[in-house]
């Protein structure tokens, strides 16, 4: 078939809601673009397993720790289902580990903070993970066929990780003055940062409008933005706390909040590697690849054995 022929009938599957899939033709870019955001993405879930892991052992109680500990199992099980649909698109998951290691890959800026206290397990339940279930919703229905599949088992059990988040801090907030003290401060501090996770303002955003083109995104960075500042600023009132932003007013003609500017030198500082945490959370990610060489070549040889064992194991069986 002439190139034209196979971006039209590309084309027409996109228009027509019909998902792309891996053996289907696709333009270069197209298989680009979503091989750079679905690595970023699975780089970000493993990412941020480490300020959640940091907490494991210091958990307030049997049950807080319990839940920690599934929520950390969870973004790993996320991490896989993400590398396995990046893979689809033919890159290895050798190759994106190493760009991730190197430095050359993304992942969201937001993993790049520190935990300075429980409370902020709480607040990165419900802010962090809030923001990421608005994203990760509207990607259920991206036109890549096994991303969209990833991120509906994703979105499972995203909801409960935010709703944890919010309960936890609940409690802080019903608590000593300390405790509340702890959950403002908490929220205060990741309250910009979670904004800055839907990526820079439309107008500066290299990659949406043909992201939106081709429906790998449904919605802008700005969009997503706005509906989170407006399921936020109205989930604090019942925890009694506050945001951190004097602009924050309900705006009664448009029927949404307005918020003040974020910090773009800050958000750009920290995606380009200078955060407060950014080579804290790479070398952590080396020396954990480094440490489980053996678990990789154990599940090789492993896997060499059993292969080379299988005919004599139908002999037996027969
Ligand atoms: N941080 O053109 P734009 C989670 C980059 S983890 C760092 O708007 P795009 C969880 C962007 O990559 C959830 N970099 O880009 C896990 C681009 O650079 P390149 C993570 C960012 O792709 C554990 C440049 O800036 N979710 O839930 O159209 C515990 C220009 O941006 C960021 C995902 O990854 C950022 N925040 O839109 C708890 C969702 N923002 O690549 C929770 C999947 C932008 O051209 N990703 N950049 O060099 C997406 O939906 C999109 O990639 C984004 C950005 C909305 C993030």
């Amino acid at each position: 078939m002439a190139i034209h022929d196979l971006e039209n009938a590309f084309q027409q599957k996109i228009d027509n809601e019909i998902k792309i899939e891996p053996k289907d033709w696709m333009p270069d870019a197209y298989r680009k673009t979503n091989t750079r955001q679905i690595s970023q993405h699975a780089h970000s879930e493993i990412v941020g397993m480490l300020p959640e892991g940091n907490w494991i052992t210091r958990a307030p109680s049997l049950k807080r720790k319990a839940i920690l500990i599934a929520k950390v199992q969870d973004e790993a099980g996320h991490g896989l289902y993400l590398y396995s649909a990046a893979e689809t698109l033919g890159s290895s998951r050798e190759q994106m580990i190493d760009e991730l290691h190197s430095g050359k890959a993304k992942y969201s800026s937001i993993f790049n903070y520190p935990t300075l206290t429980w409370a902020d397990m709480g607040a990165i339940g419900w802010l962090v993970d809030g923001a990421a279930i608005l994203n990760q919703v509207m990607l259920c229905r991206t036109s890549y066929g096994p991303y969209a599949r990833a991120n509906v088992r994703i979105c499972k059990e995203e909801s409960f990780h935010q709703r944890q988040g919010f309960e936890s801090l609940l409690v802080l907030s019903k608590g000593t003055k300390e405790q509340k003290e702890m959950c403002q401060d908490a929220i205060n501090r990741w309250w910009w940062p979670s904004l800055m996770m839907f990526g820079p303002k439309d107008s500066e955003s290299t990659n949406s409008d043909q992201s939106i083109k081709w429906k790998i995104k449904r919605k802008t960075n700005d969009e997503l933005r706005r509906q989170f500042v407006n399921m936020i600023a109205e989930q604090v009132k019942l925890l009694g706390m506050t945001l951190p932003d004097p602009d924050l007013k309900y705006n009664n003609q448009t029927g949404q909040y307005d918020f003040g500017e974020i910090n773009w030198d800050e958000f750009w500082n920290v995606v380009k590697g200078n955060g407060p945490c950014n080579e804290q959370r790479l070398q952590a990610r080396r020396k954990a690849h480094e440490e489980g060489a053996w678990v990789r070549e154990a599940a090789v040889a492993y896997a060499e054995k059993k292969q080379s064992r299988q005919p004599n194991e139908k002999t037996d069986a027969a």
